[in-house]
């Protein structure tokens, strides 16, 4: 029976993995420092699986809680772009160090696949839409840039050591237990808590910017199935794990409306420094692949986060 790592176990996307796998029977180890991770998403698998407290910049550490390992899902990262803005040295090591320690410790504890949760970010300024694998990365902020690089070092420890690794780039990924209340917290979460507590939520720019948001079961479907693919097929390539579809945020800020009954308008502000204007995924190399597939569309994953806040 193969044992598996979840590096940021606790977090957002991290947790739904872990109880996913736990729920499947799996070995499974999950990692975290919890410095945006929280306790409580592990409630419902608490001592069902083996927890280690670990940031990923204690190399030392990272390589042990990799020794036995047979297969990691890398989540755990200091996600946002405007914290990566506002703080790039922070975001900077737990990134790109924290990943390089992590396919280190992976290297030298035998693991023979690595699935990354890497960044439609990386896409940036890049002017083709939808955005296809192939198309050139052109990351603005310091936060995309980290995700990239670590796209580069999971590429290039398959090239060179022939560790199995895949890259999902997310698009926008939301649901529970993303983090509402934070400053860097994604624009879904924070609406919906905004609404419910009656404060009218802030539209950076004209809210016409457009993003393929995508509910968090899909994203830990994508893992699951890239993680169980063969070789050949998945080995050092790089898939878009979204929806194919575009909302703006006008839309979103509308449906959320209409779900909390939320009667105000929006406050309009200026656009958010190294934002991009849009974002819309091509995912045919994943479904074609890994047999990937949204099961849980834009609408149906608004009403399953509104009905857990
Ligand atoms: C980026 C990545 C996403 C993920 C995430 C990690 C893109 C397209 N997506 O998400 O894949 O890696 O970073 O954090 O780059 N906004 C408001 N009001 C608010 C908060 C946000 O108008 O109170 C706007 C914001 O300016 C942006 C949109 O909402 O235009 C989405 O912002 P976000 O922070 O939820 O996510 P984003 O797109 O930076």
């Amino acid at each position: 029976m193969p044992r598996y790592l979840v590096t940021g176990c606790a977090g957002f996307i991290g947790s739904w993995l872990t109880q996913a796998l736990v729920e499947r029977g799996e070995d499974v180890r999950g990692l975290d420092n919890f410095e945006t991770g929280k306790r409580e998403n592990l409630s419902a698998i608490e001592n069902k699986f083996d927890f280690v407290e670990c940031d990923l910049r204690d190399a030392e550490r990272t390589a042990r809680a990799c020794e036995g390992i047979d297969a990691v899902f890398h989540v755990a990262a200091l996600p946002s772009v405007p914290r990566s803005v506002t703080d790039p040295r922070t975001s900077h090591t737990a990134n790109i160090d924290g990943t390089f320690n992590l396919l280190e410790g992976a290297r030298a504890a035998g693991v023979k696949r690595v699935v990354y949760s890497a960044s439609s970010s990386a896409y940036g300024n890049q002017p083709g839409f939808p955005r296809v694998e192939t198309m050139v990365p052109m990351p603005i902020a310091p936060y995309p840039v980290q995700k990239l690089t670590g796209e580069f070092y999971m590429k290039s420890f398959w090239q060179v050591y022939g560790l199995e690794t895949v890259c999902l780039r997310y698009f926008n990924i939301f649901g529970p237990r993303q983090v509402p209340d934070s400053p860097y917290s994604g624009v879904m979460a924070k609406f919906t808590l905004q609404m419910m507590r009656g404060e009218r939520p802030s539209i950076f720019g004209d809210g016409e910017q457009g993003r393929d948001f995508t509910y968090v079961e899909n994203a830990v479907s994508a893992n699951l199935k890239a993680m169980a693919a063969p070789a050949e097929k998945v080995s050092g390539r790089v898939f878009n794990v979204a929806c194919g579809d575009r909302h703006t945020l006008n839309k979103t800020f509308q449906v959320l409306a209409d779900l909390l009954d939320f009667k105000e308008q929006p406050i309009y502000g200026p656009v958010r420094a190294g934002d991009i204007q849009n974002s819309l995924a091509d995912i045919s190399a994943a479904r074609e692949a890994f047999g990937y597939a949204p099961a849980i569309g834009f609408e149906e994953g608004l009403r399953r986060t509104v009905a857990w806040y």
